[in-house]
């Protein structure tokens, strides 16, 4: 199928530079976005592979303000780091860039004085936590406090990880100064706005024209029924891109505003370095290139609406145009060992630790496992006994063993030459099985449609179907390899012998090209092997269906592809990863939350708590933990907003007798209005049960 583009612009979600790349970021967005590239450039495409550091936002300074360092520093570190991890395990990208370079600044600067010239930005004052010792204004993850909805002591300022909900940082209760620890203050501070609502219709349009993969529509799907809301695009931070604004000097650019420009900046930087500064156009200004944003799942609201968006009011201005993402194939999370990767924890092993322990063979290793269990629709885990399996049984025990096979016997009856096909003398005196050469006639039916059928899984991003596919022609190469007993046909019927060993040289160039994608080294390494000049992934990929193989050709030297994992080694990992993480069952028994400091009986008369009847209850839609009630309280009705829908089936609550904060100032969670708290116990460890009346009684009786 002729594309109707001339060449792809694909990108990768720039990973923050706080922290190493591990093993769910190659799966999130990484790994699938270098097989599809190496496919395409297979495939003879016009492409361009497009990534980067994302070095400014909070997580950036958190980690520069923990570790006493400046952030600079951090990004400096850990840019140098994943891009020698990247490197490392093949991710084939034209330019790999970072956002604190002064293009990524300039090309940040042009797009917000552009939506400022057009008066599309929306100024907005608001209050904000400001920290009188820090002298700064708080960013929401620099806050901390009591979560109004559940009480958890440690919400942060945009989101209570506990109960999911979405705060103003001026809801939590007792705000703490997460760098000092002093209690801030409320003060005015103004910022643009971009006015994503006013794109809706238009958003609405482009999603409706684009074929999206399931998980991302229904995510988009759920955001534009929620209404569009305006976005902020500056922040009251020293680290990042300077709002070009008088009266805005000490607040920058937000980090989800410009961090998708470097997808632009990038190319720019790698024109520039080309000595072709507009060939940046090619890509982002010419509808004849089609643009491809791989990402995982929490950033597709970004690429999908956002940026988007940012692109349609750059190209309303006109002075130039720039092309939309055709497509945001966003995959689903890896968890590792059955839980979330977890920095803080532990859990989980990033790709500079991984190469210490499995060198070499092991990067091909870990991509070919990662891609037959890519979280292309839904999450999916890494487990250490399913890495070796992967390994020993289908790297080793499969394509190891049958190109091995087929390399020793050229190599020991046939001087190291691959032999001629005789096909009308190569025939098996044996009819009963080869009348018609049907052996070869099968295996060669499969290595003609394999390009075809790989392909086409690749094409709709299906990169676990497609590997799995490609394997299925080594297996039955395998069985071919058997079936034809060459080592019985060497004696008996030399010309037979010499076709079975011709197929399946044939077979083995046929693996490594329609392979490349996934494991490039090894392809390589076959690829020598059969004495081939240049390499795997530089020739056309529908010559995997073909006999390419000259007779008379003179192999390389050998090696053992894949070596097998012992048990011991992995046994020595899965050790590992449990320390890691003292496991709940055997955790100390969590300590009940420290008991807050002391207050008088006139403070807590204060707070007046009432018995609520619950005469109805339902879930928040788009929120997994949300539940919203109708409770009588006495003689009003109130509505109250409760992070408890994992503990609870909405229709267990109605009719029960709860207790509710009721002099708790309105609080809006997720866009519902809450009119007060009902109280719940819940422990360290998750476990949750809401307060009820003994027996029943009124409701709005006092509870003291
Ligand atoms: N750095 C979030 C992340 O690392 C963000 C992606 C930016 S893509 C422009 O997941
Ligand atoms: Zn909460």
């Amino acid at each position: 199928m002729q594309p109707k583009f001339s060449r792809t612009l694909v990108t990768a979600a720039l990973p923050y530079a706080n922290g190493p790349i591990h093993l769910g970021h190659l799966a999130g967005a990484y790994l699938p976005a270098d097989i599809y590239v190496r496919y395409l450039r297979l495939k003879g495409e016009d492409v361009i592979f497009i990534c980067g550091s994302d070095e400014h936002g909070v997580p950036i300074t958190i980690t520069a303000d923990k570790e006493g360092v400046t952030p600079q520093q951090i990004v400096d570190r850990y840019h140098a780091m994943n891009k020698d991890s990247f490197e490392k395990f093949g991710m084939s990208f034209d330019n790999y860039s970072r956002t604190s370079l002064p293009i990524h600044h300039q090309t940040g600067q042009e797009f917000f004085l552009e939506f400022y010239r057009q008066k599309i930005l929306v100024e907005k004052s608001e209050k904000q936590l400001y920290c009188e010792t820090d002298r700064m204004f708080l960013a929401d993850r620099y806050v901390e406090g009591t979560c109004p909805v559940c009480g958890n002591l440690e919400a942060r300022g945009d989101q209570c990880e506990k109960c999911g909900t979405w705060l103003e940082q001026t809801q939590l209760i007792n705000p703490k100064c997460k760098i000092c620890g002093s209690t801030p203050i409320v003060r005015e501070t103004k910022h643009w706005y971009f006015p994503l609502g006013r794109f809706q219709k238009r958003l609405e349009e482009y999603v409706n024209s684009k074929k999206w993969k399931e998980n991302v529509r229904s995510y988009v799907d759920s955001w534009l029924k929620e209404g569009l809301e305006d976005r902020a695009v500056t922040r009251d931070l020293h680290w990042g891109i300077p709002v070009p604004l008088q009266g805005y000097e000490n607040k920058v650019l937000y980090v989800w505003f410009e961090a998708v420009l470097g997808y632009i900046s990038s190319i720019r930087e790698l024109s520039q370095r080309k000595g072709e500064p507009d060939l940046w156009k090619k890509y982002w200004q010419d509808d004849a290139t089609r643009y491809i944003a791989f990402i995982g799942k929490d950033n597709i609201v970004f690429h999908t609406l956002i940026f988007p968006a940012m692109l349609m009011a750059w190209n309303d201005g006109g002075k130039s145009h720039y092309i939309l993402p055709d497509a945001v194939p966003a995959n689903e999370f890896l968890n590792f060992e059955g839980k979330k990767f977890s920095k803080s924890r532990g859990w989980g092993i990033d790709l500079k630790d991984f190469i210490d322990v499995f060198p070499d063979e092991g990067r091909d290793a870990l991509r070919y496992a990662l891609a037959v269990n890519l979280p292309e629709s839904r999450d999916s885990d890494f487990y250490w006994k399913d890495f070796q399996a992967r390994v020993n049984n289908e790297l080793a025990d499969t394509l190891g063993n049958f190109v091995n096979r087929t390399l020793q016997f050229i190599q020991r009856y046939y001087d190291g030459k691959v032999p001629p096909i005789s096909p009308d003398k190569g025939r098996d005196p044996d009819l009963r099985r080869d009348k018609t050469g049907d052996l070869d006639k099968w295996v060669l039916d499969q290595m003609d449609m394999a390009p075809k059928k790989v392909g086409r899984l690749f094409d709709d991003f299906k990169f676990r179907d497609g590997v799995v596919e490609a394997m299925s022609l080594a297996r039955s190469a395998n069985k071919y390899f058997n079936d034809s007993e060459p080592w019985r046909t060497r004696k008996e019927n030399p010309d037979r012998c010499a076709t079975t060993i011709n197929i399946c040289a044939q077979l083995t160039r046929s693996l490594a090209v329609l392979l490349s994608p996934v494991i490039p080294f090894a392809s390589d390494e076959i690829w020598k092997m059969l004495g081939l000049e240049g390499s795997a992934s530089r020739v056309k990929w529908d010559s995997a269906a073909e006999m390419k193989i000259e007779a008379g050709k003179q192999i390389g030297e050998l090696k053992i592809l894949f070596s097998k994992i012992e048990d011991f080694v992995i046994e020595e990992q899965i050790r590992k990863t449990a320390s890691a993480e003292v496991p709940a069952e055997t955790a100390p028994k969590a300590a009940t939350a420290p008991i807050k400091p002391q207050i008088s009986v006139d403070d807590f008369r204060k707070v007046d708590l009432r018995v609520g009847k619950v005469l109805t209850c339902e879930k928040v839609p788009k929120s997994e933990k949300l539940l919203r009630l109708e409770v009588q309280v006495g003689d009003e009705k109130r509505q109250i907003v409760a992070g408890i829908s994992k503990h609870y089936k909405p229709e267990d609550l109605v009719g029960k007798n709860i207790i509710v904060v009721a002099n708790l100032a309105p609080a809006k969670l997720m866009g519902v209005e809450s009119n007060g708290m009902l109280l719940a116990a819940s422990t360290e460890d998750g476990k949750l049960t809401v307060v009820t009346t003994a027996a029943d009684i009124d409701s709005g009786s006092i509870v003291k």
